[in-house]
């Protein structure tokens, strides 16, 4: 029977899988294909149940319009389209193109990405576009610019893991969040490697580590300024290399001499022993490799912790050399091109930056635009949805539900209804789509062709397998559509490959360049590993002869501790942090329709120790509350020993009471805007039930 070959729609892994026609023939089932490299065959839960999503049972099958009584109605394709066009530029006109938003996602393929920021910029002529990604791993993505001149999630491929002497694995809870890819960890130990695992969570992944450092929310900077003060103090500097490869040691060595053992061991809670474990265990071997996830990154410091993460592999020699180097985990399906073709606020395609003339001109040269016409870098995420309502009165979101994923969500949530407009193209009814005055029902993965990049830069090509409903439409249909009525005819093609195309020429000679990779080569060569010029191979390995600065030396980069913008007190005594479970995915908006993950995580709860629970009176699987400075939040308690008895730990994946971002605290980092959803500050009251 005939199957074909694609990937996964949810996690960066992008794992691959066929899919033939079920039995009924209407729908298509998942099937092994086992030559693909980065999952070899294994799917998680996700992977394995995604096509009920594509049921018309749970998806959106025609487009909806808010009626005069505030109901959403069903309405034409022609209604809902006009409808969004007269919306968009009713604002525009009124109160200036930047008062038109638009608000993307790190799960839409790069055609999808690219495309809407050349609608944002071109058709809408608005600064104001970001995406979740902000939200994702834009820290390591800041971290990763300042230190080796170029962003790509992991310099290597997932396969060079089991190779390095040692993993230090930070604030990745990898055995539910990318579950195939614990095999790697696993080879790794079987090849004599060490893992060492850094989460205040004794996590599934934190029991397979050798050695699991569970730190204080919020002090994974103070942690890492203690490992290279060690790293000093025990002579086990790479001299030769901090020469001949790096500069700024000197400043950076001074800051991290000011972190000593013992005063780390007061902020982290790490004892002193275990610092010089790991220590040993990361410089003992040839090679070693630090990866981050959302732990380190989602905070208000976290590009300054990735930072101190990279000085201690730069400071070591685990850097540009083979089966040694920093990298980041990245989240979403397209969370690495999601980032790199122009849906962000300060960014152009190629990874090009939108302040810089040359790469201006280039792009609006591919465009036939003006370059004068492309406006400037705009907010933020968290800052552009703080402006909803206010200085951003419409919104075009596509590919994110921010009622339940932004931090301080109830205040979000707020701002989406005080817009005078918004539009959301979702293949759901999101909780955000819920709040809007249009609804356009998009295609699925399954459903249409595109490229996504994979976390190690590997850009892969999901194919069309199934015709969708007659009535949702593509993506770039959508733009297509909504530029044409908006008076651009010309630019929005709806063909991915036409669209790809494009963008390779966009990117071409950028950071990130696509301009070698065709649809046909991704297909022949299981992808195709970014930065990829004309003519040339791919690179699955960055940094081995030189980084991506000017001068091709890695730049250390000083940097302090400093506290949570947000620390226990007499009122909010305990610590909250977020994250994620195996079986849910983000908002939920797509898992929670499937029945088999519902039943495997049917919905919040609260994680704590025996000890905080005994103090509180919380009682295990009975309702507790969880109360911040900016809201509460109701779920039933699940108490164990695995997590600090300072701490409680919330999935983020629900709605209503048991929302965890009622909670989280928007505070930004400073460089990257990166909201602190890893730590806050919380008390808990036992509820009657
Ligand atoms: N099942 C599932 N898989 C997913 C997703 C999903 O929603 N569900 N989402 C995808 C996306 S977009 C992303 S970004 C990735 C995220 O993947 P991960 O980063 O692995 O996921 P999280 O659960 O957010 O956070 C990881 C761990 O950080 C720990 N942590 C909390 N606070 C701190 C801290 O201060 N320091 C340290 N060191 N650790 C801390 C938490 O206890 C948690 O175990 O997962 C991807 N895969
Ligand atoms: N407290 C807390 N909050 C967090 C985090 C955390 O760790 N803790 N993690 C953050 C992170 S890392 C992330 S990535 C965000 C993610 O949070 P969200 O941005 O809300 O991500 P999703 O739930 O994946 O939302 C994607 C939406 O787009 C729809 N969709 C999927 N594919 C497509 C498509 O191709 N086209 C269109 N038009 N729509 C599509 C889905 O149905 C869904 O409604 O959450 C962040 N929020
Ligand atoms: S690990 Fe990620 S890509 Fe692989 S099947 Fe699960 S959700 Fe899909
Ligand atoms: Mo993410």
């Amino acid at each position: 029977m005939h199957t074909t070959a694609t990937h996964c729609p949810y996690c960066a892994l992008q794992c691959g899988m066929n899919l033939r026609p079920d039995e009924g023939g209407a729908g298509v089932e998942v099937v092994e294909r086992a030559e693909f490299p980065v999952n070899r065959g294994a799917l998680c839960g996700k992977g394995r149940t995604a096509p009920a999503v594509l049921s018309s049972r749970v998806r959106l099958t025609g487009p909806l319009i808010r009626s005069r009584a505030g109901r959403l109605e069903p309405a034409t394709w022609e209604e809902a389209l006009d409808a969004v066009a007269a919306g968009l530029s009713a604002t525009r006109g009124a109160h200036g193109a930047d008062a038109v938003g638009v608000f993307g996602g790190g799960g839409l393929t790069n055609e999808k990405a690219y495309s809407l920021g050349k609608f944002a910029r071109v058709v809408l002529g608005t600064s104001q576009i970001d995406y979740n990604g902000r939200f994702c791993m834009s820290s390591a993505a800041a971290a990763h610019q300042r230190a080796f001149g170029l962003d790509r999630g992991l310099p290597f491929p997932l396969e060079d893991v089991p190779r390095t002497g040692c993993v230090i694995l930070v604030g990745s809870n990898l055995a539910e969040t990318m579950p195939p890819a614990l095999r790697y960890l696993t080879e790794l130990k079987e090849n004599g490697g060490t893992l060492i695992v850094v989460d205040p969570r004794r996590t599934r992944t934190a029991e397979q580590a050798d050695l699991h450092l569970a730190p204080r929310p919020g002090t994974d900077l103070a942690l890492a300024l203690g490992l290279l003060h060690l790293v000093v103090a025990e002579g086990r500097t790479d001299e030769e290399f901090i020469a001949a490869r790096t500069t700024g040691w000197a400043e950076a060595r001074a800051a991290a001499m000011a972190h000593w053992p013992e005063l780390v061991e007061r902020i982290t809670g790490v004892p002193v022993p275990k610092l010089r474990e790991a220590v040993r265990m990361f410089c003992a071997p040839e090679s070693a490799m630090v990866l981050t996830a959302r732990g380190p990154e989602q905070q208000s410091k976290g590009t300054d912790t990735v930072g101190a993460w990279i000085n201690l592999c730069l400071a070591t020699g685990r850097a540009g050399r083979p089966l040694s180097g920093y990298g980041c985990l990245t989240g979403q399906g397209n969370g690495q091109g999601g980032r790199e073709h122009g849906q962000k606020a300060d960014q152009l395609p190629g990874y090009r930056k939108l302040t810089d003339p040359a790469a201006r001109a280039h792009v609006a040269g591919v465009w036939g635009v003006d370059p004068d016409s492309l406006p400037g870098p705009g907010r933020s995420a968290y800052e552009l949805l703080d402006a909803l309502g206010t200085e951003v009165r419409a919104l075009l979101l596509m590919g994110s539900n921010p009622v339940v994923s932004a931090p301080r969500a109830a205040h979000v949530e707020d701002r989406v209804r005080s817009l005078d407009f918004l539009a959301v193209a979702d293949v759901v009814l999101s909780e955000t789509a819920a709040l809007a005055d249009v609804v356009l029902p998009v295609t699925q993965w399954a459903e249409e062709t595109g490229t996504t990049t994979n976390l190690e830069g590997r850009v892969l090509l999901r194919r069309r397998a199934l015709t969708p409903p007659p009535g949702v439409r593509t993506d770039l249909e959508v733009l297509h559509a909504l530029a044409a009525r908006l008076g651009v005819e010309k630019g929005f093609p709806t063909d991915p490959e036409e669209v790809f195309d494009e963008l390779r020429r966009a990117s071409a000679g950028g950071p990130a360049d696509y301009s070698g990779i065709s649809y046909g080569r991704i297909a022949a060569e299981d992808g195709v590993f970014w930065p990829c010029p004309e003519g040339e191979s791919g690179t699955p390995r960055l940094f081995l002869d030189r980084f991506a600065t000017d001068d091709g030396r890695a730049r250390f980069v000083p940097v302090a501790h400093r506290d949570a913008a947000e620390l226990p007190d007499e009122e909010y005594p305990v610590l909250l942090t977020t994250g994620r479970v195996v079986a849910q995915y983000q908002s939920g908006a797509q898992t929670r329709r499937v029945p088999e993950l519902n039943a495997a995580a049917p919905g919040a709860f609260v994680e704590l120790h025996p000890r905080l629970a005994a103090r509180v009176g919380a009682v295990e699987g009975r309702p507790l509350a969880v109360v911040s400075r900016r809201g509460r939040a109701v779920a039933p308690a699940r108490i164990t020993d695995t997590i600090r008895a300072d701490t409680v730990f919330m999935p983020f994946h629900w709605p209503g009471e048991g929302r965890a971002n009622s909670l989280t605290n928007p505070a930004l980092d400073p460089v990257s805007r990166m909201p602190e959803f890893k730590v806050c500050a919380v008390r808990l009251e036992a509820v009657e039930s």
